[in-house]
């Protein structure tokens, strides 16, 4: 099913299904060259996300500030290649939403734990805005807040359970948005996490 949450943002509930497990058997390999970690914010917070990436570059957070690196600042080697997988089903689910022949060089993959959470932000690190951002959830279910240009504008509530993508493009590229603390449970292939894969173009 395809429903537009706001102008610009679709949401294709279930569109990973088929290629669940081709998507978890692939983050397994690339954590095994460049593991999750969590990183430190400019503020000099340490996120509750753990993060890792793969692609041409990978986005970065540290005491000087946000980046996007073409080295996993942990182990000094470039990120893993995104594989065929992300590449194929993130290239159809932003065509089925209108944003035809997207090829993010970025895939940040975020593991949510219960009790993690991602406060309220914009994604601005990023060349062009024209692009979409399109993101697929697996495991847990978590509770989606996102709100409008201004982070006073009070956010909605939007459940995002496993499989569903989301395709964050035009008026919705810029909008404030988060992740609610991680409620505790057990997903039959995930255990107690919450996976997330966001697709950027970067450059
Ligand atoms: C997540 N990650 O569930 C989300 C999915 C991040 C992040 O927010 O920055 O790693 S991506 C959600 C997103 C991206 C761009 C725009 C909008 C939402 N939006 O307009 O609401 O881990
Ligand atoms: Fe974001």
């Amino acid at each position: 099913t395809r429903q537009e949450l706001r102008d610009g943002a679709v949401l294709l509930r279930e569109r990973a299904l088929a290629v669940d497990r081709a998507l978890l058997d692939a983050i397994e390999m690339i954590v095994a060259q460049s593991p999750f970690r969590r990183m430190v914010t400019p503020g000099g917070f340490q996120m509750s996300v753990a993060m890792s990436n793969c692609g041409r570059v990978g986005w970065v957070t540290d005491r000087t500030g946000y980046r996007y690196d073409p080295r996993d600042p942990e182990t000094g080697a470039p990120w893993p290649a995104m594989p065929d997988v992300f590449r194929t089903l993130v290239r159809e689910a932003a065509s089925e939403a209108g944003f035809d022949g997207f090829a993010p060089e970025a895939c940040l993959i975020n593991r949510y734990e219960p009790g993690t959470r991602l406060s309220l932000h914009q994604d601005k690190d990023e060349q062009n805005y024209a692009h979409p951002v399109v993101s697929v959830s697996l495991g847990l279910p978590a509770t989606f807040q996102f709100g409008g240009l201004k982070r006073s504008d009070r956010p909605m509530k939007v459940p995002l359970q496993h499989g569903d993508v989301v395709v964050w493009g035009g008026p919705s590229r810029l909008v404030y948005h988060g992740v609610l603390a991680l409620k505790d449970g057990e997903h039959p292939l995930t255990g107690r996490q919450r996976f997330n894969l966001t697709f950027r173009k970067a450059l």
